[in-house]
């Protein structure tokens, strides 16, 4: 299960909204392996398959902080079928902005229908940080950064500053 490269803001890949999964092949399990080998290596809580370049409706999910406590999920073709109307604001961060942090405000609660990987169709109620984190990657599915929901200055001022540290990148020696 090789560790996979996150692709960075400004990355365009990071927009394009991803297809559906289909059918559950051996391509797509050895997919999600490796996405949770990236997502534990980062660390992180959770990471969409475009975060490692694939635009494919593929997501996984680990809230446990310690190794000792790993409990993966793993969603296939995810999709909101309810919000809450309730919101909450929760501090978040995403592997693909490395290191900035902002409060967002999201539905509390979301009903999230999905397949496992073994093709049976899950539905499950969220609430929490669990709720936060499927809200945030199914996001990412179809093109959207946590960054969209807060205000266009914020926004354009951390666009700015990784648009400006991946020039660096490509102009030092
Ligand atoms: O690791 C992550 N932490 C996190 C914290 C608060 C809200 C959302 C997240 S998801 C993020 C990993 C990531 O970028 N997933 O797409
Ligand atoms: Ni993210």
């Amino acid at each position: 299960m090789p560790v996979r490269p996150l692709v960075l803001l400004p990355d365009a890949k990071l927009r394009l909204v991803s297809a559906p999964v289909g059918p559950i092949t051996q391509e797509v399990r050895a997919l999600a392996a490796d996405m949770l080998a990236t997502m534990y290596d980062a660390p992180g809580i959770g990471l969409a398959a475009i975060q490692v370049g694939v635009p494919t409706r593929l997501v996984v999910v680990d809230l446990g902080r310690k190794e000792e406590d790993r409990d993966p999920l793993v969603l296939v073709d995810p999709e909101i079928v309810w919000s809450s109307h309730e919101t909450r604001v929760h501090e978040e961060g995403c592997l693909s902005i490395p290191e900035y942090y902002e409060e967002v405000e999201r539905p509390d609660r979301v009903r999230v229908r999905y397949r496992d990987l073994d093709g049976r169709t899950v539905e499950t109620e969220a609430d929490g940080m669990l709720s936060t984190c499927l809200q945030h990657e199914i996001d990412h599915l179809n093109g959207i950064l946590f960054i969209d929901h807060l205000s266009r200055l914020k926004r354009t001022r951390v666009i700015k500053k990784f648009e400006k540290a991946a020039k660096r990148e490509t102009t030092d020696a």
